[in-house]
């Protein structure tokens, strides 16, 4: 695949683990590793094989210290624009890949860092993880999906509260707001999150899936419309080799194997 700023591999378990890899820069997100990302989830991530995807930071410090600072700071605002633009698009489409997706947060997940643990459906952290927005220390506030992402996760006042600061909040504080599902062990954190993704990669991937969708989807919808997206999705479920074998494997007393369709 050939890329620079991110690592990818695949484990035989269908989990599959992505790494921003610029550890330098506490994996910033300058320009290329960003395209290096969005062109690896475009055109590269293997969705129909992987059940579940881990995405983490390279090194011992980062999950991800946000956009890159020295490079935002040099653009235009046509380019600023572009950035914003491109940045919107990669993490909306973490945000629909059919699997679900773990956060991984191995150390400071701040500003657009912090939104791309937002655009995953799970978050776990290290008790070492730092997260927050500091982006009004720099003028800007979160523009990559955070502001509204955030707000849908864990409500408005608290978002406004770690907007408005920019203060960073331990990992601990994070759980406590909801900002995160688990705190773990620094040295821990990707077996945790292996065991998370391994234990979803068992289940009937095409019923992850759609499961997947009802939420993200009906989340946005009133409740009527929402309940009935979750009728057509769960007909569809029902009409799937997987449903057929799951539950046979049941009436047998042995474990499914699920073809993911
Ligand atoms: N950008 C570029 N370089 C960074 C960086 C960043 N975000 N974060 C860290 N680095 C670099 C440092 O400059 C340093 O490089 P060298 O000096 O070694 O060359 C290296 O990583 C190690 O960092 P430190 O020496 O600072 O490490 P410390 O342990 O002392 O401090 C820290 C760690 C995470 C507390 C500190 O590095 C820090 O405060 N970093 C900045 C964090 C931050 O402010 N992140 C938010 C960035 S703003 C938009 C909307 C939103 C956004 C973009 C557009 N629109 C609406 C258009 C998103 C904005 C952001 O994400």
């Amino acid at each position: 695949m050939g890329y620079e700023y991110i690592d990818y591999q695949k484990e035989p378990s269908g989990v599959g683990v992505l790494t921003i890899n610029r550890p330098k820069a506490l994996n910033a997100l300058n320009w290329d590793t960003l395209r290096d990302l969005g062109n690896f989830i475009e055109k590269d991530f293997p969705k129909e094989e992987i059940k579940a995807l881990i995405i983490t930071g390279s090194g011992e410090k980062a999950f991800v210290a946000g956009a890159d600072i020295a490079q935002m700071s040099e653009m235009s605002s046509a380019e600023f624009k572009e950035y914003t633009d491109y940045a919107h698009n990669v993490y909306s489409l973490i945000e629909n890949i059919p699997c679900p997706s773990i956060a991984a947060i191995n150390g400071y997940a701040l500003g657009g860092g912090c939104e791309l643990a937002l655009a995953c459906d799970i978050r776990i952290a290290s008790e070492k993880a730092k997260m927050g927005f500091p982006e009004v220390k720099l003028g800007i506030f979160p523009g990559w999906g955070g502001s509204q992402r955030i707000t849908r996760i864990m409500g408005v006042g608290k978002a406004k509260e770690l907007i408005f600061t920019g203060e960073m909040i331990s990992a601990e504080e994070a759980l406590r707001i909801g900002l995160v599902e688990r705190v773990v062990p620094h040295e821990e954190i990707m077996s945790e999150a292996r065991k998370l993704a391994e234990s979803i990669a068992k289940r009937a991937p095409f019923a992850v899936s759609m499961s997947k969708k009802a939420i993200n989807s009906g989340s946005e919808m009133d409740l009527q419309k929402a309940l009935l997206l979750e009728k057509k999705l769960i007909s569809l479920c029902f009409d799937s080799d997987d449903r057929v074998e799951g539950m046979k494997a049941f009436l047998e007393k042995r474990e499914p194997d699920f073809k993911g369709k």
